[in-house]
Parts: C-alpha cells; structure tokens; sequence
C-alpha cells in the first residue's frame, strides 16, 4: 500500500479553491474521477447557500460521467470548461451563458498545457487503479490528457478505484512528446507499436492524498442499432469494398477511426459482418462494445485507442479475461492517437458523425441551427483533416423529419469541403472527390437527402447560376429560417423562377 495520506472525498475536496483550474481524468465516463468532484460540487453548494463564490476551471481529456460535469454543472460551479462534453446539464449551463466553453481539437490540449496557453494547473484529480510510493501510476480505463496533468499539476489528488484491477498494468503505452524546438518523430509505425511506458511517472511529493473507492464507470449503454443505422452502417461497408475492388483501398485494408455513439457502432458492426471487408486494424479515440465483439469474432485485429468505453457486462467480460485482451488493444495520450503525423502516416479511414452537412460538403458537428452547442468538436477534427479517407454519417433527417441534415449552407462549420471526402446518410453515398461545387451538390441532393426534402434543395440549387460555388447569399439559410419560423424546415420556400 502507497504511503501517501489517505483522504475522503470530503477532505480532498477541500483543498480544493474557488478560482482554481483544475485538470480531472477521463475520456467519456472511463476512467473519469467520481467521488472528489461530486464533493467539489457540494462544496460548492455550501459556498452558494452562504452567497460566497465559488467556480473552478475544468479541464478533462474530453467529456466525462454524471459526477463530474453533471454535479458541478448543477450546482453552477464551473467558471470556465474545455475540450469536448456530453453532458445534459453542462451542455443547459454553456447554452444558458452560465459556463464559459472553449473547444479545441483534443490532440492540441496538451500541447497547449505544456505551452501555457490555459494557464498553470492547480490541481490534478486524477483516477488510478494503482500507485506506488516512487509514483508511478496505472491509470484505469483512459489515458486522455491525464499524463500531461500529472505532469503540470502543482498537486495531485489519487482516486484510487479498487473496482479497476491493478492488473490492468501493461494495457497502457503513455508517450509524451518534447515541446519545440525539441520533439521529434513520433516512432509508431502501426496501430499496435508500443512506444512508451506502462505507467505514468508523478513527481510523489506532489501527490497531496489517495481517496480510495470502490465505484463502476459511468458510462451509458447503447441502442440497439436502429434500421436507419442499420442502414448508414451498410453503405459505409459497401463502399469500402467497392473501393477494395477498384484497388483504392489495399487488400488487407487501412486503420480504422470510428467515431462515438449510435451510429459509430452500427458502423463498426456492418464492417465486421461484411464477407468483402477483411479483419481490420482500429485507430481510433474511444473503444465502444463493437469493438469487443469484433475482437472477440477475429474480425478486429488490434485496437488502439485512448479510452475504453464499454458497457457494465463487457468490461467485466475484459477484466475477467485480461491476459486474453492485452495482447489485442493498448490505451494511448490522446494527443498519440489524434495525432496528425501518425494519423496520414498509418493512412486511417476516418468515419465520424455530423449535426448537418451542406450541399457542397462542409460539416456543422458541433452547433444546432447555428448557436446551440451539442458536445464539441473532440477528435472529429485531428482525424478528418488527416485522413487518408474521411467520411462523415448521420441520418438524413432529424426531429421527426421537421430538420434535413442535408442543408444548402451549415449554420456552423467545424470541417470544410477540402476535408471531406464522402457523405453518408442512410438514402445513399456521395463520393466528392474529384468533384466542383457543382458536382459536388448533385451527389449530396441526389444520394444523401432525405426525398421529402429533394426537391426544395433542387430548387436552392437552380437559384444561382453565377460564380464557382451557386451559393445564394439571400435564401442560403432558408431552411433554418423556417424551422425558427414554423417549427419545420419543410415549409421553406424560394420566389418563384423566371423560366
Ligand atoms: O437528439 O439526443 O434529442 O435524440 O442530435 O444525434 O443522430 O443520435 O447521433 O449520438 O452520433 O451524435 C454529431 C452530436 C451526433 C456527435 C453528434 C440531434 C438528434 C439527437 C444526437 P436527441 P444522433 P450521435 C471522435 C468523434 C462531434 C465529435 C466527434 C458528436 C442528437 O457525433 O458530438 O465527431 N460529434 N467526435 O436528433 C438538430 C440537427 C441534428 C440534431 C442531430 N441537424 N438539428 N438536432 N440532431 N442532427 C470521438 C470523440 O471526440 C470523443
């Protein structure tokens, strides 16, 4: 056992100011703190109910559990909070004014850690599955940009979750790039090179207290995949066999990146279950139960990514069978898997999720109708504009088909039309590549958009025949002004053609 002191949730908390910044672990809800936040929060209820002040600044490696930014979005305890989020009532607070949010793409955090940039870092909270008395800590299910905390943090708070095994040493590589003049090439040649340490190295007089639990990640289950999924899911694999056939794609295939949630899972299990698609490497950000029983069926030959984000059941399933999984996934810094070099080095086939994609192939992934922040850019950035082939998904339509995703201009853009190479609802695919503005647009309207709203975009498309991009900078978001105005992008409409 560390000779370290041992803390409670409480006492940790307490060391803990108003003002602070403070780098908490986690990547999803794996490997995200619990029990120090959920007192930060009702610490700063006590604070609130005296009228004192008292905010903190949160930086994680990406979104995290209900514990962390849920409590302490509730109780309005967050000043300001970066990179990525998902949660319910932060996401309320950031829209309401109340938190301050900056995004970035994640492979960047770090770097601006070390650089500065987001201040000094008050205090790390960070959870373990292992510490010893020289400092070296096994992280749990994420590796994130806790190393960096670690490393630039005045002082360090240890969760120690006994729910993780300490065996669990050996799934990480943790890598840290030299700031400049003095970084140098990153020496992972494939998605299963190990280049790093097993443990992250904390300077042990920094490490001000252990608070020992016992609780499971907090990460939500999946639904089951939805016919619409279902059917974006076998596209994507159908077009990645075509591009096999056509000798585009290398016959035993490129590192996969998938994105997060539904419509990423369905993705990976149409791929598993392709006859044309052989066993595939994954570099990737976050490892989601596709992921496991593609392993598990043979159809997954390595896995690298920063977070394990597995339901109850199968991280059970994992830790039950350590040895087995070891030898086929690695946890890396988020900064490693996003990282550009590495990602057009190893050639990814990068597949992500958009909020709404344009006609002309830029993607809106982060802001509803313009203003509304739904989670933030994560890792969609670092992977699509490196990509060897970047494909965005989504459904076709949104909010019982009152919203096209398909629209003439993306009322917010995270990736513009050079970074895009295909689209993919659950109609069709349009191919871009190799295609103008024109082109482009006939393959998004004909291909991707849902019928109901076919002909309205048809009609967009025939307004402007001048210049290299038929944008009309009067009606380019009429579709969005008629959801503000009835509730539903169907009721658009256009003045009436001169023939
Ligand atoms: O709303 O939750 O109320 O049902 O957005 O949409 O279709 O369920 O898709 O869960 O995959 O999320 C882009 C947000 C998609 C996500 C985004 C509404 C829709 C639904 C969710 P409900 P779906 P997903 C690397 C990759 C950015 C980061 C990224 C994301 C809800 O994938 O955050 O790519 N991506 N990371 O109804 C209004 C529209 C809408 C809309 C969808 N046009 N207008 N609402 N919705 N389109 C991994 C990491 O970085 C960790």
């Amino acid at each position: 056992m560390p000779e370290f002191p041992q803390l409670t949730a409480d006492e940790a908390a307490a060391t803990i100011q108003n003002g602070q910044t403070i780098g908490f672990s986690g990547f999803t809800a794996a490997g995200s703190v619990k029990a120090v936040p959920l007192a930060i929060a009702a610490r700063a209820r006590a604070f609130h109910q005296r009228d004192e002040p008292f905010q903190i600044n949160v930086i994680t490696g990406a979104s995290t559990g209900p514990s962390l930014d849920g409590a302490l979005a509730r109780e309005n305890a967050i000043h300001w909070r970066t990179p990525y989020q998902s949660d319910p009532d932060l996401r309320k607070s950031i829209n309401d004014g109340h938190t301050m949010f900056f995004d970035m793409h994640l492979s960047q955090l770090p770097a601006q850690i070390r650089q500065g940039v987001l201040g000094p870092i008050d205090v790390a909270i960070v959870e373990a599955a292992d510490v010893a008395k020289d400092g070296s800590v096994v992280l749990t299910t994420s590796v994130g940009a806790t190393p960096t905390f670690l490393d630039h943090a005045k002082r360090v708070i240890i969760e120690l979750n006994r729910y993780h095994p300490p065996e669990l040493r050996g799934i990480h590589d943790i890598y840290q790039p030299a700031a400049p003049p003095f970084t140098q090439p990153i020496p992972l040649l494939t998605a299963s090179d190990r280049i790093g340490s097993e443990v992250v190295r904390v300077d042990p007089r920094k490490i001000i207290g252990i608070v020992e639990t016992n609780l499971p990640n907090e990460s939500k289950t999946f639904t089951p995949a939805s016919d619409i999924t279902g059917r974006i899911g076998a596209h994507v694999a159908d077009f990645l066999a075509a591009e096999m056939r056509r000798g585009l794609i290398p016959r035993d295939f490129l590192p996969l990146q998938s994105g997060v949630g539904n419509t990423a899972n369905s993705v990976l299990a149409a791929l598993g279950g392709h006859p044309a698609i052989p066993a595939f490497t994954l570099y990737s950000e976050v490892l989601q139960d596709a992921v496991i029983e593609l392993i598990d069926q043979e159809q997954c030959r390595f896995a690298s990514a920063t977070s394990l984000t597995l339901s109850q059941p199968l991280l059970q399933q994992v830790y039950r069978n350590l040895d087995h999984y070891r030898s086929r996934f690695v946890l890396r810094p988020q900064e490693i898997t996003n990282h550009p070099e590495i990602i057009r080095r190893l050639g990814i086939i990068a597949v992500n999720t958009a909020i709404e994609v344009d006609v002309f192939g830029n993607v809106n992934s982060t802001h509803v109708l313009g203003q509304k922040l739904m989670n933030g850019i994560g890792g969609s950035g670092d992977f699509t504009r490196n990509a060897y082939l970047s494909i965005f998904v989504c459904p076709s339509t949104a909010k019982d088909s009152c919203i096209t995703t398909i629209v003439p201009a993306c009322s917010h853009m995270d990736h513009s039309e050079h970074s895009v190479h295909v689209v993919v609802t659950e109609h069709g695919v349009a191919d871009l590549r190799g295609k103008d503005p024109r082109q482009r647009a006939e393959a998004i309207i004909r291909h991707c958009a849902d019928p109901q709203y076919r002909e309205a975009l048809w009609e967009y498309f025939h307004l402007t025949r001048s210049g290299h991009l038929p944008q009309s900078l009067e009606y380019s978001y009429s579709f969005h002004k008629s959801f503000l105005e009835s509730g539903d992008m169907r009721h658009v409409h256009y003045p009436r053609q001169s023939p």
